[in-house]
């Protein structure tokens, strides 16, 4: 210490630095659901760290991985009110905050993850990025979540009749609910950190995702049917809270906007080599995956729900027609 922090007296001394700290260098909360391991949040953390480096440590994003921050529907609600900078977020349950994008949540709405990849880069991501935009949520670029199917601790689902009076854990969004409901099975929104003990206790008896992510949530290890059935292809964003995207001066909104577009590229990449390696891993720990008798049965039991939507939404039907067109 020298004689003039001696002077000021030491927790001035700490005050002042802390004042040094925040003023030069910017710290972005980020909001992970996923293992550090995971595509996803390895594709954060590169670009926390590509960030940290091009605005030459303005802006320090940071990664609290595994959901200790709170459930999504939790993190949302922080990350409108300031309260996290940054998050990565599937975008089934933003449709109860931000309406337009539940025509990514529509069943079978994609015939394939490349399509997605289409309708995500072109004008169907463009349009849901103005809707969440405005609710406060800057949506940078868009990462891949695979395809979801059903997996249980009972059977193979073959038919949706195999589904009947088995109670599934969805994402919170009703049209989750509707899905299940249709398929002749009882749906449960359920935070996703509470599934596994659900499952190992019965409370529930299946619950649907893609390879990776149950793989690494260690659902397969009691839940042990998994049915391709490939119902949902729902895209997640990279995104930044409108208050902290506001704070940027042009240049760096710009560096940032193409570290989450570099970001976007490394996710994909990985997500495709940990769909192969987690579907190995499950197979080689005894899970019996199995392909559906009758794929269009799952599908023709959805046009319900298209017509419920359509009738209370119909503002949307050019969205899921523009989605079709990128088929
Ligand atoms: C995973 C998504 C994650 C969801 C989770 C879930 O990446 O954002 O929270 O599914 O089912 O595939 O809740």
């Amino acid at each position: 210490m020298t004689k003039f922090q001696s002077f000021l007296g030491t927790s001035t001394v700490a005050i002042l630095s802390a004042l040094a700290v925040s003023a030069s260098a910017d710290e972005w909360r980020g909001w992970a659901i996923h293992p550090e391991d995971y595509p996803n949040t390895v594709a954060m953390q590169s670009f926390a760290d590509a960030v940290a480096t091009a605005t030459e440590g303005r802006v320090e994003p940071t990664v609290y991985a595994n959901g200790i921050l709170g459930s999504q529907p939790d993190a949302i609600e922080q990350l409108r009110s300031g309260a996290l900078d940054w998050a990565n977020f599937n975008m089934g349950p933003m449709g109860e905050i931000v309406p337009a994008t539940n025509v990514l949540s529509l069943p079978f709405v994609f015939a394939n993850v490349d399509h997605m990849h289409r309708a995500m880069d072109g004008d169907v991501g463009a349009t849901l990025s103005a809707a969440l935009s405005e609710a406060g949520i800057v949506a940078l670029s868009w990462f891949d979540s695979g395809s979801r199917s059903f997996y249980n601790s009972k059977h193979p689902i073959t038919s949706p009749a195999d589904m009947d009076g088995m109670k599934f854990r969805v994402m919170n969004n009703d049209l989750y609910v509707q899905m299940v409901d249709v398929l002749g099975g009882n749906a449960t929104p359920m935070a996703y950190g509470e599934v596994y003990q659900s499952l190992q206790t019965g409370v529930i008896d299946g619950a649907e995702n893609n390879y990776p992510s149950y793989e690494s949530s260690n659902h397969y290890e009691v839940a042990k049917y998994y049915s391709i059935t490939n119902h949902l292809i729902i895209p997640e964003c990279l995104c930044v809270a409108t208050s902290t995207w506001n704070e940027l001066s042009e240049a760096d909104q710009e560096i940032i906007r193409q570290a989450a577009i570099d970001a976007a590229k490394v996710q994909r990449e990985l997500w495709a080599a940990r769909e192969l390696e987690s579907r190995a891993k499950v197979e080689a720990a005894g899970v019996a995956v199995n392909e559906v008798a009758d794929p269009v049965a799952f599908q023709s039991a959805m046009e319900p729900i298209y017509a419920a939507f359509i009738a209370s939404n119909p503002d949307l039907e050019p969205l899921i027609a523009q989605i079709k067109s990128y088929q």
